[in-house]
């Protein structure tokens, strides 16, 4: 089975808590705090891979989580950060974000290692909040909590060439002269299912070809295999368009040639604007030449033609010169070119006041998160750096500004208090 597009979900680690503990030992019953730092959440990455042919093992498994951060100890000692999770990719794969579809990045090269996510950091021990007159803080942070993200993993195949024809035309027939690989040819339309990569070597050169499934009219709207597939030779540098001169299926090459094109520039006018070199093949079959004649007549000004009969390999050596002379013309293979979409980490400062049905000021957002991250609820001390935050952070203003007045329920998290101006 060969995939080329599947859905994962992936999420970074959390951050491990810090601890709230105090020194403690024969003869010392009040030590000062040492609660260390919860360690870090593991961080998720993409790697390429050119042992890597397709997205199969995503179709096996879609849940990609990085390791947790440990909590902290007693006696400062820090927690363990969670190990990254490096996921390696077939060269070519584009992963964008499902919600939006942004492009996260194009793995192109092999070993180019991209972060997506980031691991959550770990929250601070007991013995970081320390101060001049907080000498015992009975409370310590929690570690940062990571959310799912869900990805969309596409392959677009790196090729320099692209073989593109109406099925049975022979595109599998010619990857199978002109290089070492062997894809399976047979008289019925659709042979190929999935794209067969070959590697050609020419002269002093060598460049990579992409027999991709036949395509008929209608495929934009999913005749035949639809048009997915095209995908393979989207960022391929030329196309070397092949008909079947002959006309023995009883198709017209020169319809075929034009209704291909109108394809092509449906899916993409990029595709359509590449490079083309004609291939008219099966040139041993009669009839071929009349058609050749009047194919010629029509598109010889506009396309380089060539007459082959790929199952004897005639007309092949000239095909490949023009190859071979057009991609030094072009330039080579590049990645897409994208704005790369970084998950935001939270914005720790954001918060947004909402009125609940009983009136009460409800602040939610991620400073919420922060402070519910920071605050143990029955400690003064904790409760004090909470007051503190939301006159820092603009809280108070905030409420005000919404005509909050004493008595009033303010709920933050799990916090609940009457406000008193
Ligand atoms: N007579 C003749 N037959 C050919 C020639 N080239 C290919 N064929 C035959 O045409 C048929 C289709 O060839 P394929 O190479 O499988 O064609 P394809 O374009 O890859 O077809 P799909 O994968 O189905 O899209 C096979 O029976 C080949 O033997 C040729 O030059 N002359
Ligand atoms: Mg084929």
């Amino acid at each position: 089975m060969f995939v080329d597009k599947e859905h994962i979900i992936v999420k970074a680690g959390n951050g491990g808590d810090g601890a709230t503990s105090f020194i403690h030992y024969k003869g010392v019953t009040n030590g000062g705090p040492d609660g260390g730092d919860g360690g870090d959440g593991g961080s998720i990455y993409f790697i390429g891979d050119k042992r890597k042919s397709s997205l199969i093992d995503f179709y096996y498994k879609r849940k990609y989580f990085a390791e947790n951060g440990s909590k902290g100890g007693p006696k400062k000692c820090y927690g363990k950060s969670g190990e990254d999770l490096v996921i390696p990719v077939p060269l070519g794969t584009v992963i964008r974000d499902k919600q939006t579809g942004n492009i996260v990045c194009d793995i192109f090269y092999d070993g180019e290692k991209k972060l997506v996510l980031q691991g959550g950091t770990g929250g601070k021990g007991n013995v970081k909040f320390c101060t001049a007159t907080r000498h015992a803080p009975h409370f310590a942070q929690k570690g940062v909590q990571t959310e799912p993200v869900r990805l969309v993993l596409e392959l677009k195949t790196i090729a320099d060439v692209g073989l593109l024809g109406f099925p049975s035309v022979g595109k599998s027939t010619l990857l199978s002269k002109i290089s070492g690989a062997k894809p399976k040819i047979a008289a019925y339309h659709f042979t190929t299912l999935s794209p067969n990569l070959g590697v050609v070597r020419h002269y002093d050169d060598s460049f990579v070809v992409a027999d991709i499934p036949g395509l008929i009219e209608g495929a934009a709207q999913g005749a035949g295999l639809g048009h997915e597939f095209l995908r393979h030779i989207e960022r391929t540098r030329m196309l070397i368009h092949i008909v079947d001169i002959s006309g023995v299926e009883g198709r017209d090459p020169i319809d075929d040639f034009i209704k291909l094109n109108k394809e092509l520039e449906e899916y993409d006018i990029n595709v359509a604007n590449l490079k083309q070199i004609v291939v008219a093949n099966k040139m041993d079959i009669d009839g071929a030449e009349e058609n050749l004649k009047a194919f010629k007549k029509k598109f010889g000004k506009k396309y380089k033609i060539f007459p082959i009969t790929a199952l004897n390999s005639q007309g092949i050596e000239e095909m490949l010169d023009e190859v071979y002379q057009t991609l030094k013309t072009l330039p080579p293979v590049q990645p897409i070119e994208y704005e790369e979409f970084k998950y935001e980490r939270k914005d720790e400062s954001q918060f947004d006041i909402v009125r609940d049905d009983d009136g009460a000021y409800v602040v939610v957002g991620p400073l919420v998160d922060l402070l519910c991250r920071n605050v143990v609820l029955d400690d003064v001390d904790s409760l004090a750096y909470m007051q503190k935050t939301l006159r820092n952070r603009g809280v108070f203003k905030a409420l005000k500004k919404l005509g909050i007045k004493d008595g009033d329920t303010v709920v933050i998290g799990e916090v609940e208090f009457d406000y008193l101006d």
